[in-house]
């Protein structure tokens, strides 16, 4: 352990499959040593970093939470609890935030110096997520660094950051309720170095976590013993266990977070190609543009004021603006982008009711439809064309 605090250590941490063994490859070269995590069968990769020697790497096996379900969680936040002088770099699955960042949550209450990294960016940018990496940085207060590791793009700037020691612990402060924060209170009084573990430790031990008294030195097990069973009592009083009452205000914390950054893929087109999920009302307009023509011919329409002018117009709107729900978000909240697109909605909406619908769609449904089609059929049908 004190070994572990003399060398400066790198914790690649990350949900699992995110590409944390892929980055750690390229940060340390071809020298990486694998052993078991004393006590368990849990395999540890370590490698000194190529660009600094005096920097240990650590492949950390993949956690969904900190507050640990299996061996390999309860290795990873082990060694982050160990080694409270390491550097975390946290790689989290671009299309997968909400997971990443509820595990930002928890290094955060840890206090752990860190930076995160987006990585499968290119597997983000298919599904159309757009996240503003700016805004969250700036809310998180840490450098965040976008990456494709199989492509090896950005790879450098996670080295960079290392190397300028640009790391440093998130702002993230969930919002508990009174009877976490009652009980949060009454372990910080009981422990020995109340701040030493952040008020991650002071949660896990709220949570439950019996093995976590160990950690704080000078917490007789007589001490820790008659904490947990004040907080198992004030735990009693309550319809839920405080396990869930500290997972959702954290889960209120990262959806309120996710809403200011994450625009998903969404538009006309969902699951389609970026392209067409992209462009997909310009398309869409473009199409009812073409049928209405092909249905209608062009003079009854330019007649009746929808020329073909005002839809290619209002089709270069929906372009620059229908890029992405966010942007388009944005366009109409713009004082005078916002003015645009309302009078060209409303100028599109006079058209279609005030012109095209009372006239030519009235002329084209009575004549075109009724007359022509509807009436001979039901004609037919009755016998009597
Ligand atoms: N498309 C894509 N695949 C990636 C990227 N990074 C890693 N992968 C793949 O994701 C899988 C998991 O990567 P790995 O490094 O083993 O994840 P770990 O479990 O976090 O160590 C592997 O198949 C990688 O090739 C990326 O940026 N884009
Ligand atoms: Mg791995």
């Amino acid at each position: 352990m004190t070994e572990h605090q003399r060398t400066r250590s790198i914790l690649l941490v990350g949900n699992p499959n995110v590409g944390k063994s892929v980055i750690f490859a390229y940060l340390t070269g071809r020298y990486a040593v694998v052993s078991n995590y004393p006590g368990t069968t849990v395999e540890i990769a370590r490698g000194r970093a190529r660009f600094d020697a005096t920097l240990e790497v650590v492949d950390t096996p993949g956690v969904n939470s900190l507050f640990p379900k299996g061996e390999d969680e309860r290795v990873t936040r082990d060694i982050l609890v160990r080694d409270r002088g390491a550097t975390v770099v946290q790689v989290a699955d671009a299309k997968n935030l909400f997971r990443a960042l509820l595990l930002t949550s928890q290094l955060a209450e840890l206090g752990c110096r860190m930076i995160l990294v987006l990585n499968m960016m290119d597997e983000a940018r298919q599904r159309g997520i757009s996240i503003d990496v700016k805004e969250l940085g700036e809310r998180l207060g840490i450098e965040i660094i976008e990456t494709v590791a199989v492509e090896k793009r950005g790879l450098g700037r996670i080295a960079q950051a290392l190397f300028a020691g640009s790391a440093r612990a998130p702002n993230m402060a969930v919002r508990y309720n009174d009877e976490v924060l009652g009980a949060i209170e009454e372990a910080r009084k009981a422990v020995p170095e109340p701040d030493r573990f952040g008020r991650l430790g002071l949660i896990s031990l709220v949570s439950g976590d019996r093995d976590f008294a160990g950690m704080y030195d000078g917490l007789s097990p007589e001490a820790a013993d008659a904490l947990m069973d004040s907080i198992g009592e004030r735990e009693g009083r309550l319809p839920h266990p405080f396990s869930h009452y500290i997972a959702s205000a954290r889960r209120g914390l990262v959806e309120r977070l996710m809403g200011r950054v994450v625009t998903a893929g969404k538009g006309i087109f969902p699951g389609g190609p970026a392209a067409l999920r992209r462009y997909g009302y310009t398309l869409s307009l473009a199409a009812a543009a073409i049928l209405l023509y092909l249905f209608c011919g062009a003079e009854r329409l330019a007649s009746a004021g929808l020329h073909p002018t005002v839809l290619v117009l209002l089709g270069v709107v929906w372009a620059a603006t229908a890029a992405g729900t966010e942007r388009l978000n944005r366009t109409m909240t713009h004082p005078i982008l916002g003015m645009i697109m309302l009078a060209a909605v409303l100028y599109l909406v006079y058209m279609l009711v005030g012109v095209f619908a009372a006239g030519t769609l009235v002329d084209v449904i009575e004549e075109g439809l009724f007359d022509a089609r509807v009436i001979p059929l039901l004609r037919r049908l009755a016998g009597t064309g």
